[in-house]
């Protein structure tokens, strides 16, 4: 099964304990729980314990909430052959607003696109950030060198990033069981709260969705959120790159296909054969929830029995609904409403040996489930939302007598697998009413070949390879974070290099402006340096024995204005101009700029384009600016103005396009930063060289300049730099040191 497993001990953080403490009589007993998770967690952690080798400790070590444990229970041990319990108390009333509230009355219903159903309550926001400190606190208690870190789903989205705080070289996976919903409704939430959650779930090293849609969705969210660069599913933070993946959670298949073999089963399925006659069964099972469609449903089964009579009598649909929640006002008026609709959908159409529909309203034992599983001609599987929907797997899975055919909801996370199942829209009632009616004449060859191309897939990708995928990809992701801290200036290297520059006699340093040493702007006159920076860069430059060369694509009357006082050689319009220290300026290329002429009209139709963009011409070259446009729509637009300008630059062969932050520029390709920097060394006698710089046009540089030369990056993006910095400030702290 894959790789080794690389940790000693899976240490879990989530809402919910694998335990329910019940208490008996005889004092209180822990009872285990059933669910999603839990089911995955328990099949893993036997797993664990027939794995030989690695692991320090096979049970898995779980944080949750626990409201119902006595005080006086023995908390210094609470275990079971598979998990070793640590409990996160939390006091009822904050629990009420934090789970209650900004769990269950926001984000639930506004990730599963119900927007109208989510309460916006400031008290909410700061419970749940309370609950997230409390279960940091229990986890950091507990936490080992060595251990995984698997934190769970939408209760606990700020923890990573508070754990990252107190360990930062702890392993960290944070999944997310739920839909991450599109930036749309995502940006309803205040930007502080919005901030809070998507800078929490980065304190992980790798993040798990379900499917490619929800990790689209998120990295949407990032950039606009908190400006992150993102190149395909990695995100560039200050400190580190964090991968967003695709892990659509499995089952354990075993489990359910040989269940259904066992011999309680089948005997739950003889007696359920027994109540049915002849006639065709179709069954669903979901937790009350408006997530699930339940009276979509029922409305799409109605349509059916409208149109297809010949049906009528012939079919019993079997909905059962499990308990949960009911003590919200909102789940008891759906309970209501479902029973009101199943009565009036079985008064209708009901005769005296014939009631279409059979509505249960409570949990069903392992046996009985997987017996209807198998012994049912249609699952009827509708939700509007839902991240995954394990039901539909379990579903498939337990066929055995390869009889039933899967109608799913497009809207659930599973549809991306189970593309052989009738894939239907859940609001849709006529779609739904024809699927049933599909579904029940279609013929066995076709049923089991649907069934088996399924099973095939769910088989293979089960809840074992799932975890294990995870796993894995966190340790890719953590070793390729290493590879990049190889390269960090750290503060040994910068002594080194401080070492060699000071027992060296002269000295060149070559340092870009916009990223480097100064933050970006709205508008790029706004992006003026400090009076610390200044400081700094002029007392590098008093030193007769260094040459200090500002080395930018800005304008020389920009720069003169920044650096006009100061010893340094300018260098302007990526070495269009240059001027030697108080000297005046000159221009390396005299070569004609009729080209902008021809291109101006194009980068202006692009501005009326693109809302937000603007042209900036300097003398040597046109500059289309999009940092104040929206993100998406800049890139599409870019892409477009990208294609356009090669097609004519492929006639004049003499310019070139330059990409820079959010920036795209035109220019003539007979000079850049990496040509003018080298006549400059060329000059003198240097034995000491060093260049900084954060984007495509500095890294022609890096590339250009002898190995012996430091180059470094500011950003942690890819690059051929030799060492990099997280951000300005670090830059600039460094450079200080060279002062001192
Ligand atoms: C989250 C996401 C995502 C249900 N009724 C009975 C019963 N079940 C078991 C099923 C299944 C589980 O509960 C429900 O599966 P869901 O997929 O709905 O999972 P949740 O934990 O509710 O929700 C969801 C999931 O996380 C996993 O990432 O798929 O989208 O919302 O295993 O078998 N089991 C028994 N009797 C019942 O009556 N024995």
């Amino acid at each position: 099964m894959g790789r080794e497993l690389q940790f000693s001990r899976l240490v879990i953080a989530a809402y919910r304990l694998p335990f329910r403490f019940i208490n008996y009589k005889s004092g209180y007993r822990a009872v285990q729980s059933t669910g999603g998770l839990v089911s995955a967690m328990l099949a893993l952690s036997e797993s664990f314990r027939n794995t030989e080798g690695s692991l320090s400790d096979n049970k898995i070590v779980w944080a949750g909430v626990t409201d119902s444990l006595p005080e006086d229970f023995n908390s210094g041990k609470i275990e079971n052959e598979y998990f070793n319990i640590k409990p996160v108390f939390l006091p009822h009333k904050l629990n009420e607003l934090y789970y209650g509230g900004f769990c269950n009355d926001l984000l639930w219903p506004l990730f599963h696109y119900f927007p109208s159903y989510s309460v916006f309550n400031k008290e909410y926001f700061s419970a749940y950030e309370e609950a997230n400190h409390r279960f940091c606190e229990q986890m950091i208690k507990n936490i080992l060198p060595g251990d995984f870190i698997w934190i769970h789903d939408y209760q606990l989205m700020m923890l990573p990033d508070m754990i990252r705080k107190h360990h930062p070289d702890a392993t960290i996976g944070f999944f997310l069981h739920i839909p991450f919903p599109s930036f749309e409704l995502f940006r309803l939430l205040p930007r502080h709260w919005r901030e809070s959650l998507v800078g929490g779930m980065l304190g992980a090293d790798l993040i798990g969705f379900h499917t490619n849609d929800y990790a689209q969705n998120f990295i949407k969210s990032v950039k606009r959120t908190l400006g992150y660069e993102c190149k395909q599913n990695l995100i560039y933070t200050p400190h580190k790159v964090v991968k967003a993946d695709v892990f659509p959670i499995g089952i354990d298949y075993d489990k359910f296909h040989s269940a259904s073999l066992n011999k309680n089963v089948v005997g739950e399925k003889r007696k359920i054969k027994a109540l049915l006659s002849d006639q065709k069964l179709i069954f669903s099972v979901d937790r009350l929830d408006y997530s699930k469609g339940l009276l979509h449903r029922l409305k799409g089964f109605e349509t059916f029995l409208e149109r297809y009579p010949q049906w009528r009598t012939k079919t019993v649909f079997n909905m059962v609904v499990v308990p949960s929640r009911d003590n919200i006002e909102k789940y008891r008026e759906m309970k209501k409403e479902i029973e009101s609709t199943v009565g009036r959908i079985n008064g209708r159409f009901s005769t005296l040996s014939w009631r279409p529909i059979v509505y249960q309203y409570r949990s069903l034992s392992f046996n009985e489930l997987v017996a209807l599983y198998d012994i049912s001609d249609v699952g009827l599987i509708t939700p509007l939302r839902d991240g995954m929907n394990l039901v539909a797997k379990e579903y498939i899975a337990s066929q055995n007598e390869n009889r039933g055919v899967l109608i799913l909801s497009e809207m659930a996370g599973a549809a991306a697998e189970l593309t052989e199942a009738l894939v239907i829209n859940p609001a849709d009632d006529i779609e739904v009413a024809d699927s049933i009616f599909l579904a029940l004449e279609m013929n066995r060859k076709e049923k089991n070949a649907r069934i088996e191309r399924m099973q095939k897939r769910i088989s293979s990708y089960n809840v074992f390879t799932w975890a294990r995928d995870f796993f894995d990809q966190t340790y890719d992701t953590i070793e390729g974070q290493r590879q990049m801290r190889v390269r960090i200036l750290t503060r040994d290297i910068s002594s080194l290099i401080l070492q060699e520059f000071r027992l060296s006699s002269r000295r060149m340093l070559f340092l870009d402006y916009d990223g480097t040493l100064v933050s970006f702007a709205r508008y790029p006159e706004q992006a003026v340096i400090d009076k610390h920076t200044l400081g700094i860069i002029q007392k590098l430059a008093e030193d007769d024995s260094t040459e200090v060369v500002i080395i930018s694509g800005r304008t020389k009357d920009f720069l003169e204005r920044q650096f006009g006082a100061t010893r340094v050689t300018l260098v302007a319009e990526h070495g269009y101009f240059i001027r030697e220290p108080y000297g005046s300026w000159l221009s390396s290329d005299n070569s004609e700029t009729s080209w902008k002429r021809a291109v101006m009209p194009i980068l202006t139709e692009y501005v009326s384009r693109c809302n937000g963009t603007f042209i900036e011409e300097k003398s040597g070259c046109l500059a289309w600016h999009y940092r104040n446009a929206d993100v998406d729509f800049a890139q599409l637009r870019l892409n477009e103005l990208r294609d356009d300008l090669s097609e004519m630059i492929r006639h004049k062969a003499d310019l070139e396009i330059l990409e820079g932050h959010k920036v795209l520029e035109i220019k003539s390709n007979k000079y850049n930063k990496a040509m003018v920097a080298m006549n400059l060394i060329e000059k003198g006698n240097y034995d000491f060289l060093l260049a900084a710089g954060d984007d495509k046009a500095d890294e022609m540089l890096f590339r250009r300049l002898p190995m012996t030369a430091h180059t470094i990056r500011v950003g942690f993006m890819p690059s051929v730099a030799r060492y990099s910095v997280p951000d300005i400030p670090h830059l600039v702290h460094f450079l200080k040191r060279l002062t001192e």
